[in-house]
C-alpha cells in the first residue's frame, strides 16, 4: 500500500551565496531596509521571505501534481493547530539549516538569534492542537495529499505572566507585525449563513423542500500556511479561515420577522475568528464557540466541494472516493449536518443517498473520556443559530432510533443512552453521539484509551457496529522533537545509526547495542549536560536564579489540570523540603523540579495550584538550608518554543495522571525520545512507552484503572490517608499556614480542601505514598551513573513506535485509504 517510507532525496538545491543574496534582496526589496540598519526582527523576516520563495514553488508543484493526478485527499478538520515557530522547521525540512546558518554568519548575523524573533503560532491549547500540527508535518513528509482546515484566530492562546506567583493572562499577538508565512487567498473566499428561519415548501413532485433564510451572512477569508514535508518535496497547506463582515443584510428576512433576534446584531462578524477559547478539556458551552465551529466547517466544506466540482461537475458519485474528512474531536462535528444540508437541500439528493455519502466521508477521533470535555449544545441554541441543522439532526436521530429499536426492541433505556438528544430540563445535542453515528470510523488515541472508549463511553455503539471503534496511538514528529530541538543529540545519533532516522524512527533501535558502552554513555550524557546548561541559562534569564546542572532535572510540562496532578508533585516537593529541614543530612541527590503549565483563565483551582507552586518555589529557592539540594523553577508562558528548550534538558519526565484520565499524552513521548526517564502511572500512552522500554527503564507507580474504579466503588475516603500518613498530614496542614505566603494564612488552603473536603476526585492522596517511593527509586537510579545513562539511551532507542509517521500510516491503512503522490522536480 501507499504510505511507504519516503526517501531522503531533496527537491531544493540552493547554495550559501544564493541564500545570502536572497536574504539581502528581501531586506532591500521586501522590507525596505539595509544591512546596516536591520535589527534581528528584520533579518528574521528577510530570512523567512528567502525561504518562502522555495516554499511557494513547493506549494505550486504540489498542488499541480495533486490536481493532475486527481488524488484522493484527507481533510483534517481541527479547531486547533499548535504550530509553534516555522522558520527553523522549514529550514530543517528543506535541508537548508546549515546553508542558512553559514549564509547569515557571513552577513554577521546569528541564525539562533534570528530564530528567537519568531512569535509562536499558538493557535491551540495543548495536546490536541499540537497533535494536529505533528500530523500535518507527517502527512507532507509522507507525500500524502492532505489539507488542514481550521480557524485563523487573531489572538492565539494567551501569554502567561506570573505576578506575585499568580498567573496573569495577556493577549497573544502572533501577527501584530505581520506574518511572513501566510498567503491570503481572496479568490477562494466563502460565505457562511447564520440565524434566520427555515421555510418548508412543496416541490412539483410533492417533494418537501426546505429553505433556510439566514439572518446573517459572514465572509470567510482563507489564509494558507505552508506545511513543508521533510525533504522539501511535498508542501501541503494548512488553510485557516478568518471571518469578516459580508456587508450583507437580508431585508426579506427582516421583513418576515426572522431578524428580530436581538443576538444577531451582537454577533459582529469579525469577532468569530478573534480569539481562541483557552479551555483545554472543558466544553465552553458558549454561543460564539458554536459559531466558530460552524464557521470553519462550513467554509471548509464549501472549499472542498468547489475543488471537487472543478474536476467532477455535479456528479456526486465519486465524492466518497476523493474526499475523507477527519474530525479532530467533536469540535468540527457540525460538519456532518452541514454536509447533509448541502446534499439534501442544495444538491437535492434523496436522504438515503446523502446519508450514504456522509457516512463514508467522515471519521472521528475521540481524545477524552472526561465528562466535562464531551461537548453538548442546548437544542435551543442550535435552533437559533442553525435552525436547519437542528432539523437535520432530529431527522438523523429519528432514523437512528429506528435502527436501535431493531437491535434492542422496546428497550427505552438503551434508546435514551444512545439518542443524540439528551432529554432533561434542557434538551441537549450530544456531539459525540452525532460524531459516532455520522462517521465510518471512530478512534481513540492510545490502546488503553480506545479500550475505555469501547467499554465505558460508547459500549452500545460498539455492539451495534462492531469494528467501527478502533485505536490509533498518537505520535510526534521526530523532525521537530528531536532533530530540530536537540541538534547535539541528533548529530550523535547520526554517527551511530545513520542520518535517515528522522524518516524511519525505528532506526533508533540501533542505539540499543551501545546502551552499555561506556564511551557512548559518556557522549550521550555529555549532550544531556550541555542541554541542561542551556536550560539553566534560560532559567537564570527568566527567573533570576542559578540551578545546579549536576542536579536531576525533573520536568513536568503540560496544561494545568487536576487530573494531571501537578499538585501530587507539589506535595512531594513539600515533603522533601520538610525532610531536609527535619534532617539536614537527609540523603538525596540534588534535584531541580521544573514546571511549565498554563491554566484555563476560569479554572480557579488550577490557578491556585500555579500560585502554590510559585510560592513554595520562592520559599525553597531562598532557603539556604536546603537550596543546595532542592530547587523549584516554574517557567512562565509554557509554549512550543519553550518546550523545545526544556525537553532536551530533562532527566526525568513526570507523567503522573490518575489512571484512566489522560487519553494518551504526547509530551511523554517527546521527553522519552530525548532521553528522559519517565516516572508515571499506567495511563494513556505511558503503558505503551513502558512496553517499549521495558520495566527496568521506567518508574511505574500507582493505582491501575481497575484499582481506581474499585477504590471509588468501595467509597474512597481521602481523610483515611491524611490520618494514616503523617507526612501527608503535615504537608497538607502546612498549606493552611502562612509559611509560604507570609501574612496571608490560608492563601493555599483551597488545595487542601479539594483533597479532603471535596473528595479528592483524582485520588492524589491514594497515590501519594507510591509516588514518593517511586521518587526514591529515581534518586537511587540516578546516582548510579552507568545505570542511568543506559536507561536514558534505551528510552531514546525505543521511541520508534511513537513517530507521528506511524500514526499517520495507521490512519492511512486502516481509515483513510490514501495513496502517496510524489511531487517530482521541475
Ligand atoms: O489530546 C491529546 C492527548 C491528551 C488529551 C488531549 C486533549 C486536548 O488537548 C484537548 C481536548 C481533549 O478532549 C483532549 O488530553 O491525552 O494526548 C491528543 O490526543
Amino acid at each position: 500500500m501507499s504510505a511507504k517510507k519516503p526517501n531522503v532525496e531533496r527537491n531544493v538545491t540552493i547554495n550559501k551565496s544564493e541564500f545570502k543574496a536572497a536574504v539581502v534582496k528581501h531586506l532591500h526589496c521586501t522590507l525596505g531596509t539595509d544591512e546596516n540598519k536591520a535589527n534581528n526582527h528584520a533579518w528574521w523576516k528577510a530570512t523567512c521571505s528567502a525561504m518562502q520563495e522555495q516554499v511557494l514553488e513547493g506549494i505550486r508543484k504540489t498542488q499541480k501534481t495533486h490536481y493532475l493526478n486527481d488524488t484522493r485527499a484527507v481533510h483534517y478538520f481541527s479547531a486547533e493547530f499548535l504550530m509553534g515557530r516555522l522558520l527553523s522547521n522549514n529550514l530543517q525540512n528543506f535541508g537548508l539549516f546549515e546553508v542558512a546558518n553559514d549564509a547569515l554568519n557571513e552577513l554577521g548575523v546569528s541564525l539562533s538569534d534570528v530564530l528567537e524573533e519568531e512569535p509562536d503560532m499558538a493557535l491551540g491549547n495543548g495536546g490536541l492542537g499540537r497533535l494536529a500540527a505533528c500530523f500535518i508535518d507527517s502527512l507532507a513528509t509522507m507525500e500524502l495529499p492532505a489539507i488542514g482546515y481550521g480557524i485563523h484566530y487573531e489572538h492565539g492562546l494567551f501569554r502567561q505572566e506570573i505576578q506575585g506567583g499568580a498567573q496573569i493572562e495577556r493577549p497573544d499577538s502572533w501577527r501584530d507585525y505581520g506574518n511572513p508565512w501566510e498567503i491570503c487567498r481572496p479568490e477562494s473566499i466563502q460565505e457562511v449563513s447564520l440565524y434566520g428561519y427555515v421555510e418548508t415548501k412543496y416541490g412539483e413532485n410533492g417533494r418537501i423542500q426546505k429553505e433556510w433564510h439566514p439572518g446573517h451572512i459572514v465572509k470567510g477569508i482563507p489564509w494558507d500556511i505552508p506545511v513543508v514535508g521533510y525533504g522539501g518535496k511535498t508542501v501541503n497547506v494548512l488553510r485557516l479561515w478568518q471571518s469578516k463582515s459580508s456587508g450583507y443584510f437580508n431585508w426579506d428576512v427582516f421583513n418576515a420577522g426572522g431578524y428580530v433576534d436581538a443576538q444577531v446584531e451582537n454577533v459582529q462578524a469579525e469577532t468569530i475568528s478573534k480569539v481562541l477559547y483557552p479551555n483545554d478539556e472543558t466544553e465552553a458551552g458558549k454561543e460564539l464557540r458554536l459559531i466558530q465551529q460552524y464557521f470553519f466547517c462550513a467554509c471548509s466544506l464549501k472549499d472542498i466541494i468547489r475543488r471537487y466540482k472543478r474536476a467532477h461537475g455535479d456528479d456526486w458519485s465519486r465524492f466518497i472516493d476523493q474526499v475523507v474528512i477527519q474530525l479532530n474531536d467533536t469540535h468540527p462535528a457540525i460538519a456532518i449536518p452541514e454536509l447533509m444540508r448541502i446534499l439534501v437541500d442544495r444538491a437535492e439528493l434523496d436522504w438515503d443517498r446523502a446519508w450514504g455519502i456522509c457516512t463514508k466521508v467522515f471519521a472521528y477521533t475521540n481524545h477524552t473520556l472526561l465528562p466535562e470535555a464531551l461537548e453538548k449544545w442546548p437544542a435551543r441554541m442550535l435552533e437559533k443559530i442553525l435552525p436547519r441543522h437542528l432539523e437535520i439532526i432530529y431527522e438523523i436521530n429519528h432514523r437512528f432510533m429506528k435502527e436501535v429499536d431493531k437491535k434492542w426492541p422496546g428497550d427505552n433505556a438503551v434508546k435514551a443512552r444512545l439518542s443524540i438528544i439528551e432529554e432533561g430540563n434542557e434538551k441537549m445535542v450530544r456531539m459525540g453521539h452525532l460524531s459516532v453515528i455520522g462517521s465510518f470510523a471512530v478512534n481513540g488515541v492510545a490502546e488503553l484509551h480506545s479500550r475505555l472508549v469501547k467499554q465505558n463511553l460508547f459500549p452500545e455503539f460498539d455492539a451495534l457496529w462492531p469494528g467501527k471503534l478502533t485505536n490509533v496511538t498518537n505520535g510526534i514528529t521526530p523532525r521537530r522533537w528531536l532533530k530540530a530541538c536537540n541538534p547535539a543529540l541528533s548529530k550523535l545519533i547520526d554517527k551511530k545509526v545513520g542520518a535517515d532516522w528522522p524518516l524511519d524512527l525505528k532506526k533508533l533501535e540501533g542505539l540499543e547495542k551501545y546502551a552499555g558502552n561506556k564511551t557512548f554513555q559518556k557522549q550521550f550524557m555529555q549532550v544531556k549536560q550541555q542541554n541542561k546548561q542551556l536550560l539553566a541559562a534560560e532559567i537564570k534569564e527568566s527567573l533570576g536564579f542559578d540551578v545546579d546542572t549536576n542536579a536531576i532535572f525533573d520536568v513536568q510540562i503540560k496544561r494545568l489540570h487536576e487530573y494531571k496532578r501537578q499538585h501530587l508533585a507539589l506535595l512531594h516537593i513539600m515533603a522533601l523540603y520538610r525532610r531536609l529541614l527535619e534532617n539536614p543530612d537527609y540523603d538525596m541527590h540534588p534535584r531541580v523540579f521544573i514546571f511549565g503549565a498554563k491554566a484555563a483563565p476560569g479554572y480557579k483551582l488550577a490557578k491556585d495550584i500555579i500560585y502554590a507552586i510559585n510560592k513554595v518555589a520562592d520559599k525553597i529557592n531562598n532557603d539556604a538550608r536546603v537550596n543546595q539540594k532542592l530547587k523549584v523553577a516554574f517557567l512562565p508562558n509554557y509554549r512550543v518554543s519553550l518546550a523545545e528548550k526544556m525537553i532536551p534538558a530533562a532527566d526525568v519526565s513526570e507523567q503522573i495522571s490518575t489512571a484512566g484520565k489522560e487519553a494518551s499524552g504526547t509530551g511523554n513521548m517527546k521527553l522519552a525520545l530525548n532521553g528522559a526517564v519517565t516516572i508515571g502511572t499506567l495511563d494513556g500512552a505511558n503503558i505503551e512507552i513502558a512496553e517499549e522500554v521495558g520495566d527496568d527503564n521506567i518508574f511505574i507507580f500507582g493505582l491501575t484503572v481497575d484499582e481506581v474504579n474499585e477504590l471509588k466503588a468501595s467509597g474512597y475516603k481521602p481523610y483515611d490517608y491524611y490520618y494514616k500518613n503523617p507526612e501527608i498530614k503535615a504537608v497538607l496542614d502546612w498549606l493552611e499556614t502562612d509559611y509560604f505566603t507570609p501574612g496571608k494564612p490560608g492563601a493555599l488552603a483551597s488545595i487542601k480542601q479539594s483533597l479532603l473536603d471535596h473528595g479528592d476526585q483524582y485520588l492524589v492522596l491514594a497515590d501519594y505514598e507510591a509516588y514518593s517511593k517511586a521518587q526514591e527509586e529515581v534518586d537511587k537510579a540516578y546516582r548510579d551513573k552507568e545505570r542511568w545513562a543506559k536507561m536514558a539511551i534505551i528510552n531514546t532507542a525505543k521511541m520508534g513506535k511513537f513517530t507521528s509517521d506511524r500514526s499517520i500510516r495507521d490512519y492511512v491503512e486502516r481509515i483513510w485509504k490514501l495513496n502517496a503522490c510524489p511531487v517530482r522536480k521541475g
